[in-house]
């Protein structure tokens, strides 16, 4: 049974860890040397080859990249240690999101790469806001150069923390060899695959390491006046002093340690693992970080629910206080959860059935069916009320998406569900006016993902398409326009007939229809008639488009005693919209969004590029409030426009640009762009 408590400084018990980073920066290929180095894998499987624990799923693999959070717990010197393997993609950002706010610690996978420092910045201003402690791992170590030398100038502007450097490289020529550790005060020499090599610390390298171990000492002793006074005087610190005030100092967060690797070749994990086993806090305080209430009983929470194509629904839990016997059933703070029907150890894809679950580890319970990512859950009666949640980050493109057989649109809709629900960064809208299903999600691959789990996982193949766009038509002058229906085909005749004012209305009228019958010339009983025609013709104007801001008014008519018909009424007037409206100068109308663009400060001037490319309109830019060097750009633009406005925001500023919309008006569009949409309208509707 897992114990926790602290031996001397050090947090013990199950610590759970988020390798998190810009990407491609190496976090997989750092959880697989952390596994093959405590032994959790025989082989270090790598990346390229499809191999690796992390990228395990069959959509990673396919992609080369992580697409969702992968799960691995291994032992290392007889303690337990969960890693959560994040995806670095912007597009799948809500996994690390969802999962941080239970993990004890971070491990911020990064490069020596000035275009990766844009989203390292915005990692880590999610860990210091939500005060997660992070190590800086910096990683490929072994393609590094002379550059390395000015890691914290590149890396420290991301960075609202201050960070401390624990280790420098030593060199052989051009190659980094080895590195000299600044609290342990050693050096050591890297072994491919093997633990690295302690050798003696002289020379050249001695005072280099005299010169950065104490500006580390003086970053720490900006915490602690003591170590200062030490430093002023010309005092060496105790060693048990110096390692004492680093964790402390981590885990209060005030610094972030930065030490160097090779993933790839397993450089650097061993200490990187000695320092997140010292340094880590342990569950209780990670529990009291997010709000557990004291002496409350078993509370778990979920990192990531998942639909599996064969067992059920899996949940990913952090036990946060308590323990979790098989079977428990569980309360969310709203419903209750479920039973629990198996407990299970993770190592990426595979599971492997375990007994109860004791506080600061992270396991998959199976079957939890009403448990979803972010849920606080409770065991017994009284449920904890809710810890942070991820908010979902706002949808930035979409896609509409059908099954390609028919007979799997109800098996969609439900696939889509259970998506929507492990990825609440995914949603679906159904637009009932043309009968579509559309799906948001954050980015063209994001959105490709969730196609390809359809098919893999819940059998649904399907297809997808540009969403409609919400084009309307209405009219620019009134016209008076008699209806006639009439029709004499042998027994019983059909007659209708009305007089309706058609006439223009203000942007956002709608339709609306009246009626100024005098002497029963349309008997009552069949002006509903006419106003059902009249809507019915509406529904595809001259253009072919749901005619608006339009008002109806029926005015004279007449009717025959034995012919006359509700029928007859509604094709009447009917045939008054489609004879009037295209003498009323009918104009195309396009949805007109206000847009908001968050990017860094020096991409603002290409999006002013940008938008006269796509008919956007910028009606200013401000500072982004809280985001020091940022800028929020107000734009007015059509929907047809935004499409993939989010590919080249995000190719403009390294991918950390976003943004958020919402309609606006209803606007004209004449000349080429109008003739173009409805040509295109006229296509779509004769290959229907
Ligand atoms: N030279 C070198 N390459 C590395 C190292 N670590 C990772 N790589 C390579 O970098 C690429 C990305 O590695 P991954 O481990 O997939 O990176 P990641 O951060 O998990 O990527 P995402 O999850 O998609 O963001 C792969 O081609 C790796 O082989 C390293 O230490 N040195
Ligand atoms: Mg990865």
């Amino acid at each position: 049974m897992a114990q926790n408590g602290k031996n001397g400084t050090r947090a013990t018990g199950p610590r759970c860890i988020a390798l998190v980073g810009p990407f491609q920066s190496g976090k997989t290929t750092l959880m697989e040397a952390i596994l093959a180095r405590t032994g959790a894998i025989q082989r270090q499987g790598t990346v390229d080859a499809g191999t690796t624990v992390g990228d395990g799923s069959k959509e990673a693999r396919h992609h080369v990249m992580s697409v969702e959070l992968s799960v691995a717990t291994t032992t290392f010197m007889g303690e337990s240690f969960t890693f959560l393997d994040c995806p670095g993609s912007v597009e799948f950002t809500h996994d690390m999101r969802a999962a941080l706010p239970a993990v004890d610690a971070a491990v911020v996978v990064c490069e020596m790469d000035e275009k990766k420092v844009p989203q390292l910045q915005l990692i880590l201003r999610e860990l210091e806001d939500q005060k997660i402690p992070h190590f800086l791992f910096v990683n490929k170590i072994d393609k590094a150069d002379s550059t390395i030398h000015d890691v914290l100038k590149l890396l420290q502007p991301a960075s609202r923390l201050k960070l401390l450097l624990r280790q420098i490289p030593t060199f052989s020529g051009e190659l980094i060899t080895g590195f000299v550790d600044l609290a342990l005060e050693r050096a050591f020499v890297y072994k491919e695959y093997a633990p690295s090599q302690v050798i003696p610390l002289e020379g050249e390298a001695l005072d280099r390491e005299k010169t950065a171990r104490f500006s580390m000492l003086e970053t720490l002793a900006d915490h602690d006046d003591e170590l200062m006074e030490q430093l002023l005087s010309d005092i060496q610190p105790p060693a048990d002093k110096v390692f004492d005030d680093l964790s402390k100092e981590v885990r209060e967060g005030l610094v972030c340690p930065v030490l160097l690797g090779s993933a790839t070749r397993t450089n650097g994990v061993l200490r990187l693992l000695k320092a997140i086993r010292h340094e880590a806090p342990d569950i209780a305080t990670t529990a009291k970080r997010i709000g557990v209430k004291a002496g409350s009983d078993c509370v778990a929470y979920v990192l990531k629910s998942l639909h599996t194509a064969h067992g059920g629904k899996m949940s990913v839990v952090r036990v946060l206080s308590g323990q979790i016997p098989d079977s428990s059933t569980f309360l969310t703070p709203e419903r209750e959860a479920g039973r629990v029907a198996g407990i299970f150890k993770m190592l990426g894809q595979t599971t492997e059935k375990r007994g109860p679950a004791a506080a600061g580890e992270t396991v998959a319970l199976g079957k939890l069916d009403h448990a979803n990512t972010g849920d606080t859950l409770t065991l017994g009666k009284q449920a904890h009320p809710p810890l942070v949640k991820a908010a979902p980050l706002p949808p930035v493109l979409s896609l509409a998406i059908g099954a390609k057989e028919r007979k799997d649109d109800v098996k969609l809709g439900q696939a889509l569900h259970k998506l929507t629900e492990e990825d609440p960064s995914l949603s679906v809208v159904h637009n009932a006016e043309v009968h579509e299903v559309v799906a948001w999600g954050q980015g063209e691959m994001h959105l490709r993902v969730a196609s390809e789990r359809l098919a893999d996982r819940f059998g649904v193949a399907v297809a997808t398409r540009k969403p409609t766009v919400g084009y309307r038509e209405t009219i620019k002058k009134g016209i008076v326009q008699r209806g006639r229906h009439k029709k004499q085909s042998g027994g019983h005749g059909q007659y209708g007939d009305v007089v309706v004012d058609i006439k223009p209305l203000p942007r956002g009228s709608g339709f609306v229809f009246a009626e100024e019958i005098k002497g029963g010339v349309v008997p009552r009983n069949y002006i509903p008639s006419v106003e059902e025609g009249v809507g019915d013709a509406l529904k595809h104007g001259p253009l072919g488009f749901q005619v608006v801001d339009i008002s109806v008014k029926l005015i004279d008519g007449s009717y025959h005693t034995v012919d006359s018909s509700d029928m007859a009424f509604q094709l009447a007037g009917r045939l008054a919209i489609h004879e009037g409206l295209p003498q009323c100068q009918p104009v195309l109308l396009e949805p007109i969004y206000q847009v908001e663009i968050v990017c860094p400060s020096e991409a603002t001037a290409k999006m002013n590029a940008l938008m006269s490319g796509r008919r956007g309109q910028i009606l200013g830019f401000d500072t982004r409030e809280g985001w020091d060097g940022w800028d929020a750009v107000r734009v007015q633009m059509p929907e047809s426009e935004i499409g993939d406005l989010i590919v080249e925001v995000r190719s403009a500023t390294a991918g950390v640009g976003s943004y958020t919309c919402k309609f606006d008006h209803m606007a004209e569009v004449t000349g080429r762009t109008a003739e173009q949409i409805v040509a295109a309208k006229k296509a779509a509707a004769a290959a229907a």
